[in-house]
């Protein structure tokens, strides 16, 4: 339909921790969407934007496949999927709109407090649970370190107590969560925060006259927030 030709389609996080920073952006810069979050498709009333409500994980593959026009999602997921569609031979093209000011965290590498610890040499033959084991391949290859990962998609934190691993590389933004299970965060791997990305390929002009009205908004309403 002429719909998809003529309004911007931006998938964001459904339900998680980039999803209220993400709908407050978007009412400051006068966005309005009222339909409520269990709508998979939300259309502004007020400008010709479709928000597309999904998992973070699907929203770097909704933009390489050129399923919606941007998608707002933390840098940490990008890169990850990025390797993870490399390897499948999917495309893996984008551009980054801009970088946001929320979703920082820092994804680590985390040993039992009891554990030595002076180097990511020391993981030397380590089984490690993590949901991002392209990003700890990448770095550990990088320093000359063998180990095996174990993909865990949730409670990663548990993982050494119950035996399944001997340390965890996860996302660590207080460090609570770290504490409370016995772990000690003692290298920063990567660090990340939420980013604005579109597909790599040319709008509709009618889609890039939205996205030319939308992008100062948005910096001007970031920059009132630094
Ligand atoms: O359902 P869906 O797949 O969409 O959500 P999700 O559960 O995969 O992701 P979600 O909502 O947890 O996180 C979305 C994004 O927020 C992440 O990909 C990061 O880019 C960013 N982000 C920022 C974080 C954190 N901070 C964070 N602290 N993501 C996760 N955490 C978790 C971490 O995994 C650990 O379990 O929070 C816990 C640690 O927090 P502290 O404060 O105890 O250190
Ligand atoms: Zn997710």
């Amino acid at each position: 339909t002429c719909d998809t030709q003529k309004r911007l389609r931006i998938a964001i996080q459904k339900s998680g921790r980039l999803t209220d920073d993400t709908e407050k952006l978007f009412k400051n810069c006068g966005i309005k969407i009222n339909e409520s979050r269990d709508h998979l498709l939300a259309h502004a009333e007020n400008l010709p934007i479709d928000i597309l409500r999904v998992r973070d994980d699907d929203i770097p593959g909704l933009v390489m496949d050129h399923v919606v026009d941007w998608g707002i999602v933390g840098q940490n997921v990008l890169e990850e999927t990025t390797m993870q569609r490399e390897v499948d031979g999917l495309p893996v093209a984008y551009k980054e709109v801009m970088k946001l000011n929320y979703g920082d965290c820092r994804l680590s590498v985390a040993v039992p407090n009891e554990m030595e610890y002076k180097s990511l040499k020391d993981l030397e033959g380590f089984k490690i649970a993590t949901t991002y084991p392209f990003l700890l391949k990448r770095k550990l290859k990088e320093m000359g370190v063998s180990f095996k990962s174990v993909l865990l998609t949730g409670s990663v934190e548990v993982a050494p107590r119950a035996g399944l691993a001997d340390a965890i590389c996860d996302l660590v933004c207080t460090g609570a969560t770290l504490h409370a299970n016995g772990l000690k965060e003692v290298d920063v791997i990567y660090e990340s925060k939420a980013v604005l990305i579109g597909r790599d390929q040319e709008l509709f002009p009618e889609k890039q006259a939205i996205a030319d009205l939308i992008i100062p908004r948005l910096k001007g309403v970031m920059a009132a927030r630094e």
